[in-house]
């Protein structure tokens, strides 16, 4: 018999969708909206749906897998355990515990999920990653101007006389953002898209102004030149909520006009256009993540959080600089969970980095990695390091449902269970504010075992097994503690399916800003404001720009969540090549024709495909592709780090493209 259950997305995603999951003798057999949700309201995208196909899946893990010369060999969990908990003590004992690199990433947005960083802390600290691949640059930043990351409630976009999406590709990675821009539209808002891609969301604007990739804050701080040329600045929230404005002033005026048309590639009647929209408000911005993957992203969000602010829509509803939305994961209690205190030992790497601390950390050296809830060897920038790195391990664990590039190269591969196949609750701090529960609906297959297993598994081993004495009923509990003055009970909360976290709905009303001065902050005293340019462009290594003139983006893929989904396509997937209509009419290039790209650091061949509308010397192939459909394209992105030292520059990378001959 057919038993339909509310459940959630697991996936690392702005819209943390609300599901119906039919399970029928066992197994689960569909997966569709709640039309219950109040923000999904039964809609879900094909990734959301592909969890099915993930869960049944005559590719996932099923048995623990021990590496014996080259070769993967089943072995049982009894034995995989005792070995990895005795490679740990060895390693602590002689290295110290912070020779052992906990690397992952946040494919999984279950509560239940944070719990490793318990597990190493209680082992005495491992070498932990810092910053962020996704978004690290843009919430530094606005810890600095605002003093944390905090979005408006989904609703407030209906007070929105004009709603800037910069750099956010809504249509496809934020759908039920796209379909209140839809109804916004209808009621009459206008919409404009500032993106060098001509994507599907830029379809639905009223004003599509592309940008050269990398310089927005430099178009950023032409609107506000011209904002200050008409007077149009809100110079109440200047004088009373803000500091540095003086600063700001001095930074403006050491450009011209030109010189911002120039490299931002923007006509002075668009930023004209632009001021003006700014200055009737109120207008809200909605950031993306992709702008900020350069070396100068830190700059480029707070120069638009600097115009948003200086334009008076900070704080007002229907405006706003939606970026992420921290105060939701911020709600848990995630202390008591994560014991943060009992660690003896702290060393940490960056994200970006990882590759290159495993290569050059001598005090300790690394020696052992885990692997969880990541897929470094196509996620993480210049894979052939990555490789390399973590080839040069004693010992590799990988945790993962499926024989990704990087559970490859594990010397103990642990298969773990999906969303439907254990219990927790899921939150994303990117967008709404709402809690779900996902009930554990089905056994797992082989022999899958939940990381928080695993976790409890080796604590017993290793000699602190009571503290994670808990079921998972508990750690809920645990969890949600903080938010029981609210009314949150775990019965609640199943009994609804999700419930509402209590967060401002239009952060920084109050004008109480969480920075050091209370006020806005134009200038920090945690990094100076400029306007700084990508690394790999024309005007800072005009060599490099000789050799390789095209700027490479490598967004996120339509139908899969990074590199989650690929393995499940059919036919299989293949590398495209997207390119601005100028590289194939200077190369000579037409839909279809095989093509290399390449730069210092790799090489990645795929067919082409000419888009629409791109900026000139623009493109782009979608991130996540495993090696055996030809990725990874992070062979061709750098580690560098991005200027406040927390994200990326995924997308600062310049190559070089030529049609391969037969
Ligand atoms: N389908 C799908 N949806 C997803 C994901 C997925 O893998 N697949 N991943 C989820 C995750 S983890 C994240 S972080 C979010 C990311 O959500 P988004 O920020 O929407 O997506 P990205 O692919 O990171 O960013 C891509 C957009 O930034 C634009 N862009 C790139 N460089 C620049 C620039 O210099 N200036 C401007 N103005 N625009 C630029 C690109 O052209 C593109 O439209 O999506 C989430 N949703
Ligand atoms: N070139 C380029 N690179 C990028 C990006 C880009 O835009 N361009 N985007 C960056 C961004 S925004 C992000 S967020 C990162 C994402 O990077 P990752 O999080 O590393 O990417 P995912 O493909 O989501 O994969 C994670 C792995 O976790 C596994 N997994 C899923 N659920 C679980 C679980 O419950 N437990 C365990 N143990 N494993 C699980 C999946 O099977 C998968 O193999 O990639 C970054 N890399
Ligand atoms: S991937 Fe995102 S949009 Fe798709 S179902 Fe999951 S949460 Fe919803
Ligand atoms: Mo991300």
């Amino acid at each position: 018999m057919a038993k339909v259950y509310q459940s959630s997305c697991s996936l690392n995603c702005w819209d943390n969708c609300g599901f119906e999951v039919t399970v029928e003798d066992g197994k689960v057999v569909k997966v569709d909206g709640s039309v219950h949700h109040p923000v999904t309201k039964g809609k879900i995208c094909g990734r959301g749906r592909m969890l099915e196909t993930r869960t049944n899946s005559s590719q996932r893990l099923l048995y623990p897998l021990k590496k014996i010369n080259g070769v993967f060999e089943q072995t049982t969990w009894e034995l995989a355990l005792d070995e990895i908990a005795a490679k740990m003590s060895h390693y602590k004992e002689n290295y110290g515990s912070t020779s052992i690199l906990h690397s992952h990433d946040y494919a999984n947005g279950g509560l239940l999920k944070n719990l490793d960083q318990r597990f190493f802390n209680l082992f005495g600290g491992v070498t932990e990653l810092t910053g962020s691949l996704c978004w690290g640059a843009g919430i530094e930043a606005q810890k600095w101007d605002f003093g944390d990351a905090y979005s408006h409630d989904p609703e407030d976009v209906f007070n929105s006389k004009h709603i800037i999406i910069w750099g956010r590709n809504v249509a496809r990675t934020n759908m039920h953002f796209y379909q209140r821009l839809q109804q916004a539209k209808k009621n009459g808002a206008e919409i404009i898209v500032i993106d060098p891609i001509y994507n599907a969301t830029a379809k639905l604007a009223d004003q599509y102004l592309s940008v050269k990739p990398g310089m927005d804050g430099i178009l950023a701080a032409g609107i506000m030149k011209e904002i200050l040329r008409v007077n149009g600045e809100d110079r109440d929230f200047i004088e009373n909520h803000s500091v540095g404005f003086k600063d700001l002033e001095n930074l403006l005026a050491s450009i011209t006009f030109e010189e911002i048309i120039e490299k931002a590639e923007v006509s002075l009647e668009n930023i004209q256009l632009l001021a003006k929209i700014y200055c009737d408000r109120p207008t809200s911005t909605y950031l993306g993540l992709g702008m900020q993957r350069y070396e100068n992203g830190g700059n480029t969000i707070r120069l638009i959080d600097a115009l948003v602010a200086i334009s008076g829509n900070v704080g007002i509803a229907g405006g706003g600089a939606n970026y992420g939305n921290l105060q939701v994961g911020q709600k848990f209690h995630s202390n008591a969970f994560t014991l943060g205190d009992r660690k003896q030992q702290s060393r940490s790497f960056t994200m970006m980095k990882q590759a290159e601390g495993i290569l050059e950390a001598t005090d300790p050296p690394v020696k052992m990695a885990f692997v969880t809830c990541g897929n470094p060897l196509t996620q993480v920038p210049d894979t052939s390091l990555v490789k390399k790195a973590f080839e040069a391990l004693d010992t590799l664990v990988v945790m993962d449902q499926f024989m990704t590039d990087t559970a490859q190269l594990a010397d103990y591969l642990l298969p773990v269970t999906t969303v439907f196949e254990e219990e927790d609750i899921y939150y994303s701090s990117m967008y709404h504010q709402y809690v779900n529960y996902g009930p554990k609906l089905v056994d797992a297959p082989g022999e899958a075992k939940s990381d928080l297993w695993i976790w409890t598994e080796l604590a017993k081993r290793l000699g602190f097994g009571h503290e994670f004495d808990f079921t998972s009923e508990q750690w809920i509990d645990l969890g949600i503690q903080s938010l029981k003055v609210h009314g949150f009970t775990l019965e609640k909360l199943k009994q609804e399916g999700f419930l509402e976290l209590p967060v401002e709905k239009i952060p920084w009303e109050n004008h109480q800003f969480k920075t050091p001065s209370g006020k806005y902050e134009f200038t920090s005293a945690r990094g100076e404001l400029g306007l700084t340019l990508p690394n790999e462009t024309k005007w800072k290594n005009q060599e490099l720009a000789e050799n390789y003139p095209f700027t490479l983006l490598t967004i996120h893929p339509l139908r899969s969540n990074h590199s989650q989904h690929y393995q499940l396509f059919n036919p299989l997937p293949k590398v495209k090549v997207e390119i601005s209509i100028d590289i194939a009419e200077l190369k000579g290039l037409k839909d279809g024709d095989e093509v290399k790209v390449w730069n210092d650091r790799g090489k990645v061949t795929g067919s082409i495909q000419i888009m629409k509308q791109a900026h000139p010397h623009t493109i782009n192939i979608d991130e996540g592709i495993w090696s055996q459909f030809g990725g990874s394209v992070n062979q061709l992105t750098s580690n560098r780090v991005s200027d406040n030292g927390l994200g990326s520059t995924l997308y600062d990378c310049l190559v070089n493209i030529e049609k391969t001959s037969l």
